[in-house]
């Protein structure tokens, strides 16, 4: 029996046509047990409601109630990638979703399947990233009444609070509606992560394929534009107008938007220096003469109009205020965004511009005419001068080859092979490994690096990775601190099984933040600290991959070149002075002190 098939009874669909929907629930029933009806069941509804909607790709974990779905999804030409936990599977969904503007899907068992995947669904809502969650679940007659159920538990309460939506379906003929409503609640407005609860009694309810057919909706325009009101792209443009040291912060709202074009028309035709937000690095090449990366601190500081394009004022911007923008803060702030309630959340913001960046770009870029001044010279000036000092600062480090290697030599080495590769993807955790990288290796095209994002969340590696590899087609080429790389390190099977493009590069200096610490009581190692000189490049040779250690740049410069020419899975264990990193990298000053300690 294939899938769907046409109904040749026309008297039964004239007459349910004729019926309400609760007594054509009653009339499948019936029906079920006449064998001439053709039917369909809750599996295929579920299958043919994504493809509906041209989901390609599922990243899954299977097991009951869901092993079924994952094999005939994969037999009616949906991408089943199957992982060896369930997070990495959803930070798959997750990145695919934030790379392609459709929802990643991640499909999980019940409770403890389900729990593995829900730190993956927070995260994506945190980042603002479209993603659906579809987890099986047991019945809700035992769950409700706490009578033990297999992997019982209550998945609809507990995913709600954290996520952007969340949904269950009880019959079949609901399901192309559950669908649906996952697709707009992840996608539309700003985008975020989807729970949908499907019970396994759902997935063997069958009902009759023409109305199961007719049952499903292929949603039109599920990310409706936002046109910005013309009096707050008028006041935006004042204020832009009137500044003295004017700034454009990108944010990865700015990436995801795929606005790409006119937001560069936009920097360059109003000639505002840029920052980029991590994963908004390559909107415009991080080697464009704007990019004021090089002098952050400087332009943030001084900086007295900000427009925000897709970037909140969290931590990762000092909230908008303290000693990072000048104190005290004069800073006036234009903040692009499809939220309303972002606006204010942090500082005041003066020219609040709601809607889809992509609109609201192209309404300023409608204000940019002939005779837009470029901002004052000074400013230009001012922040060229500590640009051009600090890059040759830079370079003068990155040119050192001490005799062991360390994150700067050692990241020349990445930055020119990403530079000879602008169209891999860069994947980046850890924390000195992320730090470092953020700032040395440049990105030249939109949406190529993906990182911890907003949490500054571990173990999101070889899950972006894996969906960068499947959805790009390009290589990959991870960034891995030895801690960062540790939480997914187990999918290496999974990228040998799938055969991928990827070449995960460990930065392995025998800890977290570095490997010197001691325990003051002897015994145990200190708790920042792993095994010495561990052999990470034999975890993918155990799977048929290409497994190599790098002790210097020129070791680790051939490998990643072969990696990416080869395009086969490939793991450099990147020994890195163990003595280099710092405490929490950049962000030390968010560890709390111990009071004990000052004394
Ligand atoms: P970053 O971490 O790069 O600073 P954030 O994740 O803090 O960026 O901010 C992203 C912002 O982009 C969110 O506030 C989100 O609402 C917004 N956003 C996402 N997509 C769009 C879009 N298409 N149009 C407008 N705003 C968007
Ligand atoms: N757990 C999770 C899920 N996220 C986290 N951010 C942390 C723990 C804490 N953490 C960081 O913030 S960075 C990091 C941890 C454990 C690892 C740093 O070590 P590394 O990188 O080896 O990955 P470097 O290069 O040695 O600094
Ligand atoms: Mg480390």
């Amino acid at each position: 029996m294939g899938r769907s098939q046409v109904s040749t009874g026309q008297n039964c669909m004239a007459l349910l046509i004729h019926l309400g929907q609760s007594q054509t629930k009653r009339y499948f029933h019936m029906t079920n047990e006449t064998p001439e009806q053709e039917q369909t069941d809750g599996f295929n509804l579920v299958i043919d409601a994504l493809k509906l909607n041209d989901i390609d790709t599922i990243y899954a974990l299977p097991g009951i109630p869901i092993t079924d779905l994952t094999r005939k999804a994969q037999a009616a030409g949906i991408r089943m990638i199957s992982f060896r936990h369930e997070q990495h599977a959803g930070n798959a969904a997750a990145a695919a979703g934030f790379l392609t503007q459709k929802p990643g899907i991640c499909l999980t068992v019940s409770a403890p399947g389900f729990l593995n995947g829900l730190t993956a669904l927070t995260n994506a809502t945190t980042n603002c990233f479209p993603m659906i969650l579809i987890s099986g679940s047991s019945e809700r007659e035992i769950v409700d009444l706490q009578q033990g159920d297999y992997e019982e538990m209550d998945q609809l309460a507990i995913a709600k609070p954290l996520c952007k939506a969340a949904f269950r379906v009880l019959h079949a003929e609901d399901i192309g509606v559950g669908i649906a409503r996952a697709i707009r609640s992840a996608l539309s407005g700003r985008p975020g992560g989807v729970y949908l609860d499907l019970p396994a009694k759902l997935f063997s309810q069958t009902m009759e394929a023409e109305a199961g057919k007719r049952s499903l909706i292929k949603v039109i325009d599920p990310a409706p534009r936002q046109i910005p009101a013309a009096d707050a792209v008028k006041r935006a443009l004042d204020l832009l107008k009137g500044a003295k040291r004017p700034l454009i912060v990108l944010g990865k709202g700015a990436a995801y938007a795929q606005a790409d074009a006119d937001i560069r028309a936009l920097v360059e035709k109003s000639g505002i220096p840029y920052l980029p937000m991590s994963m908004a690095k390559g909107l415009l090449p991080d080697t464009h003469e704007q990019s004021a990366a090089a002098t952050r601190s400087y332009v943030l500081a001084e900086a007295d109009v900000v427009m925000l394009v897709g970037a909140r004022l969290n931590w990762l911007l000092s909230h908008g205020k303290g000693k990072t923008w000048g104190t005290p803060s004069s800073t006036k702030f234009i903040q692009i965004d499809i939220s309303p309630t972002e606006m204010d959340s942090n500082v005041p913001i003066s020219a609040p511009l709601v809607g889809d960046i992509g609109s609201c770009v192209s309404a300023l870029l409608g204000g940019i005419g002939s005779d837009w001044a470029k901002p004052p010279a000074e400013w230009l000036q001012a922040i060229g001068e500590r640009k051009d000092k600090n890059m040759a600062k830079m370079a003068a480090t990155l040119a050192l080859n001490p005799a062991i290697m360390n994150f700067h030599s050692a990241l020349n080495v990445v930055r020119n092979v990403v530079k000879a590769n602008p169209e891999a993807v860069v994947v980046n955790e850890g924390a000195n490994t992320l730090d470092f990288t953020r700032s040395i290796v440049d990105m030249y095209l939109p949406r190529k690096r993906l990182d911890v994002g907003t949490w500054g969340i571990m173990g999101i590696g070889m899950g972006f990775a894996v969906a960068a590899a499947v959805t790009t087609g390009k290589p990959v080429i991870a960034i891995e601190g030895d801690s960062a790389f540790g939480f997914s390190g187990m999918e290496v099977e999974t990228i040998c099984r799938y055969n991928l493009p990827i070449c995960i590069v460990v930065f392995n200096n025998n800890g977290i933040y570095k490997g010197t610490d001691v325990n003051p009581l002897g015994g145990d190692v200190a708790p920042t600290v792993f095994v010495k000189n561990a052999r990470y490049e034999m975890m993918m040779q155990a799977f048929g991959g290409v497994g190599v250690v790098a002790n210097t740049p020129a070791e680790l410069a051939k490998a990643m070149e072969e990696a990416v020419a080869s395009g086969r899975p490939t793991l450099i264990n990147a020994i890195i002075d163990e003595t280099a990193g710092t405490e929490s990298g950049r962000i030390t000053s968010l560890n709390p002190q111990s009071a004990a300690k000052k004394k």
